[in-house]
């Protein structure tokens, strides 16, 4: 396969690589660190919501006194972590993580292909993505801090605040651009490179969901791209897009001319924003599918379910966003179709969630680290899904729109759900990317460390929205019905520090295993699916002989078989 290969330079093979595996890694690596960085402005946000207008321990004096004068946080700082953090958690975190790690790394050898369609593109897209997170955190150094609108950069606020949020829609251009090659990139290698015999049902249901997820991006974050340079209009050249006449600004009336509509950006940002969160989800569930089947040791229960279900929400992720905006003042009749879509959709994701839960039964499972993060997965994405139900009804979501209870339905999803899927599919896959594994011991201490912190933080936050406490709030204690649950704020914050240590253990475990891990075989999982028939790591284009399909992906546990595992290109 690899005939033509010639030595690449250092440069060639570590920086601007054109190998899928390196560009994964790259991905890999950039998107765990922006995850820390994200956190730990989390963690500062964390602090000021236990112990409020006390200055920061540790580090609250080396802060510049724009953040926190006298070490202690200051509001617009607040309001600045708060974007940042779900910008950077979401953009530069868990999608990069999810589609340009994993889906790079992974996606063309279980299809056994020897790269992506498109390499340079690809290698592109990896720069373009670490440009615009570079662009994200230089807002830092912009005169009045970064954006300071959310992660919904809702105008007009986002259309007055200062140039931070400039640097903020330029930032979002670069992700948006970085994704949308990549996800061109996926769906033609889908499309056109799979090995002979693969036809779509035989495809491991871990490429169904990057494809989807291909799909959707591609369709959705366009709508972004041209609503963020509107934006962009609006704040540099004086248009009125999202302006309504007759603004006034501390006081002064805003001179331009105005008849924009500040519905129509709420609109454009959640037509993206709502498939944007099944772009989160769904990696996620395709590796911990991934990691069942082989776990169990047995087929996954209702393939052509779960990947219809996942076609099905694609579908249907461009019918539901303005379940976000029912109390944006958008008419009621538009909001009883919204409720319609969105309940219809939780069906799909219960779906799915099912046959994962039911592939357990009757398996011989192997409780080995991998399967301990996919099985924690499940009831807690389980929690993220039902929770979001009342959000779906008008009737409680007037209630419980932007309190509390938003923040932690989300967070069950993404942080409980996304996240402990995705380190799942580190363990899972490093011994593909370094033929090494991962202290198997340290890796049961950080899930159940892990697990029980992220519990700590995010479901006290069920209790504090029904309580009525309101989300984006500097000091919680302003308001009085909020101090009665005041003590919960010091518990998820003692949580969320607990959990930041315990990523040491993952972290260390990480990079030392990438040098002195157990050596490991080829297949150390005795898994199925292409990935696991070419060396670990594989070399540049992958396999020494292309593969050739003969059965589907989790042939596992076939009857008279001598292994109680039937590789995808098995012969006989
Ligand atoms: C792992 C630890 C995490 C903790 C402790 C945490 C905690 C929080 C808290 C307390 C807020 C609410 C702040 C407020 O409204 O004042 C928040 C907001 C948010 N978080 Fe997280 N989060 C974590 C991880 C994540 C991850 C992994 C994602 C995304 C993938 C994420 C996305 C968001 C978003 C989008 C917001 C809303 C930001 C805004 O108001 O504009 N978070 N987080
Ligand atoms: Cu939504």
């Amino acid at each position: 396969m690899n005939s033509t290969h010639h030595e690449p330079t250092f440069v060639q093979r570590y920086i601007f690589s054109l190998d899928h595996k390196v560009i994964g890694l790259q991905y890999m690596i950039t998107s765990m660190i922006f995850l820390l960085v994200g956190f730990s402005f989390m963690l500062i946000m964390r602090w000021q919501l236990a112990f409020p207008g006390h200055p920061i321990p540790v580090i609250g004096h080396w802060l510049p006194g724009w953040i926190a004068p006298g070490g202690v946080l200051v509001p617009d700082a607040y309001n600045m972590l708060g974007a940042m953090h779900g910008t950077i958690m979401i953009f530069l975190g868990v999608v990069p993580l999810g589609v340009g790690a994993f889906g790079n790394y992974v996606l063309p050898l279980q299809i056994g292909a020897p790269d992506m369609a498109f390499p340079r593109l690809n290698m592109m897209s990896y720069w373009v993505y670490f440009m615009g997170g570079i662009v994200m955190l230089g807002s830092f150094l912009c005169p009045g801090g970064p954006a300071q609108s959310g992660w919904t950069s809702y105008a007009p606020l986002s259309v007055i605040a200062g140039s931070g949020q400039t640097v903020w829609i330029i930032g979002m251009i670069f992700l948006i651009t970085s994704s949308l090659f990549g996800s061109i990139n996926f769906l033609v290698t889908a499309i056109n490179m799979r090995a002979p015999g693969l036809t779509w049902f035989r495809l491991p249901v871990f490429v169904w969901a990057q494809v989807v997820t291909a799909i959707l991006l591609l369709i959705a974050f366009p709508v972004l791209e041209a609503g963020s340079i509107l934006q962009l209009l609006d704040r540099v050249a004086g248009t009125s897009f999202f302006i309504p006449a007759g603004l006034i600004i501390d006081g002064v009336p805003m001179t331009r001319a105005g008849g924009g509509s500040v519905l129509l950006w709420q609109h454009l940002f959640w037509f993206l924003a709502h498939p944007e969160v099944y772009v989160l989800i769904l990696p996620a569930m395709g590796i911990v599918a991934e990691i069942l089947a082989n776990g169990t040791r047995k087929p996954l229960f209702g393939y052509k379910e779960i990947v219809g279900s996942m076609i099905f929400i694609g579908l249907l992720s461009f019918f539901v966003w303005a379940h976000h905006m029912f109390l944006s003042g958008m008419k009621s009749s538009l909001a009883k179709g919204f409720t319609t879509t969105t309940m219809i959709i939780s069906v799909p994701s219960v779906a799915i969630l099912t046959c994962l839960i039911l592939s357990l039964m009757g398996g011989s499972i192997r409780y080995r680290s991998p399967m301990l993060y996919a099985l924690g997965f499940l009831p807690m994405f389980g929690i993220g899904g039902l929770t979001g139900l009342p959000l779906g009804f008008t009737v409680t979501d007037i209630y419980l729109h932007d309190t509390y209870y938003v923040i932690g339905h989300f967070h069950y999803v993404v942080v409980t759900g996304s996240l402990i899927a995705l380190m799942g599919g580190v363990v899972y896959w490093f011994p593909k990317f370094y033929g090494r594994r991962m202290n198997e011991c340290w890796n049961k201490i950080h899930f159940w460390l892990t697990i029980i912190f992220m519990n700590g933080i995010f479901f006290p936050m069920f209790i504090q929205g029904i309580a009525g406490v309101q989300r984006r709030l500097y000091d919680p204690t302003i308001q009085l019905h909020n101090v009665i649950v005041q003590p919960t704020n010091i518990f998820m914050s003692a949580s969320a520090l607990c959990l930041m240590l315990t990523q040491s253990i993952f972290v260390v475990n990480f990079f030392y295993s990438m040098f002195k891990g157990e050596k490991t075989e080829e297949n150390p999982w005795q898994a199925t699916t292409l990935e696991w028939a070419c060396p670990s790591p594989p070399p540049h284009g992958n396999f020494t002989s292309l593969p050739t399909v003969y059965r589907g992906p989790y042939e596992y546990s076939v009857p008279g078989r001598s292994t109680d595992w039937w590789p995808q290109n098995a012969s006989n």
